[in-house]
């Protein structure tokens, strides 16, 4: 069912990226969302599917497009459920810093948690250790199994956190181990991911971000081979209210790729839009752009780099 669809979703997210790089620096986070969100919608209208969003800008009535609960794609095609973010990292874009992607994943219908719009513990690293990490497990002990698993002395190892004054406790025990650390100001779907490519040199991800973030990285994780685990943490009863009507009532639970990807068609796409440790961002140049995007089918397991040169005045109207 997924055959094409790897190659399709690629010019949504490319579309989200090219329309939002151009706030890049303009202090105005708002508005690279908004442009973000209303090219991806619009884009989305080609592809051949019946998908769902299950994690998107929002609930309903919070967000006009791309809301937890719109029906997005031709409506020919197979039924899935999506995961996006036509824009993760909003405030990367606003003041010209790393990490922002525009992403979209994809499976099967219900095969994706809805989960919570409230913060998560997480673990993520790539296929060498994936079998070895335990949110259950000390700190230090994840990191001792990360670097035998991975064959390097702890001093070698690159854990990457996000720069949060949360954080300051955890990263005091990281530097106890001996580990380096690559502190982020935003973005932890694109250091997530970079855990499981070797080239980036990110060797695990540790702390606490978004949940929606851990389902959209679990999606490629898992087509990668890689592992996440987290927890939700809620901040207030009105969150706790709204996870236990979305079902879920077992607030330990540590959720693993599987449980917050289930599917086995899953398919992701994403395009990046300021540089960072998993993609370069949009170049503009005279009379177009380019951009830098990986796309994931996990039932071939294919990984695939697409370097686009976009030229401006031969874009079809609906990139427009
Ligand atoms: C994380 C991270 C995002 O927000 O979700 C983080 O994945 C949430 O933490 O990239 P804060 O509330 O402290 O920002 C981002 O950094 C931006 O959406």
């Amino acid at each position: 069912m997924d055959h094409n669809l790897g190659l399709e979703l690629v010019r949504v997210t490319e579309a989200a990226a090219l329309s939002c790089a151009r706030w890049m620096g303009r202090g105005d986070k708002n508005a690279a969302d908004q442009a973000a969100v209303t090219a991806m919608r619009r884009v989305f209208d080609i592809v051949d599917i019946q998908g769902m969003v299950v994690i998107g800008e929002g609930e309903r009535d919070e967000a006009p497009m791309l809301y937890i609960g719109e029906s997005v794609g031709s409506g020919k095609g197979p039924e899935v459920d999506i995961a996006l973010d036509p824009l993760e990292c909003t405030n990367s874009v606003a003041y010209g810093r790393p990490n922002a992607l525009s992403v979209i994943a994809l499976a099967e219908r219900g095969s994706l948690l809805h989960a919570p719009d409230t913060y998560m513990e997480k673990i993520a690293v790539g296929p060498t250790a994936a079998s070895v990490i335990d949110l259950n497990r000390s700190v230090e002990e994840n990191l001792k199994a990360i670097a035998e698993a991975k064959g390097y002395e702890l001093e070698d190892l690159t854990v990457v956190v996000l720069d949060r004054p949360r954080h300051e406790a955890l990263i005091q025990r990281i530097r106890r181990t001996g580990a380096r650390i690559h502190l982020i100001p935003d973005g932890d779907v694109a250091a997530a991911i970079a855990t499981a490519i070797d080239s980036t040199g990110v060797d695990a991800l540790l702390g606490i971000g978004g949940a929606p973030e851990g389902v959209l990285a679990a999606a490629a994780l898992r087509c990668l081979g890689g592992a996440i685990q987290g927890k939700l943490l809620f901040r207030s009863d009105e969150e706790r209210d709204r996870a236990r009507k979305m079902g879920i009532e077992d607030h330990a639970k540590v959720y693993t790729e599987r449980d917050l990807a289930r599917g086995d068609h899953i398919v992701f796409a994403t395009t990046g839009v300021t540089d960072g440790d998993l993609l370069p961002g949009v170049r503009f140049h005279a009379g177009g752009a380019d951009t830098h995007s990986m796309v994931m089918r996990l039932h071939t397991g294919t990984i695939r780099t697409i370097r686009t040169q976009h030229r401006f005045h031969h874009e079809p109207s609906y990139n427009r």
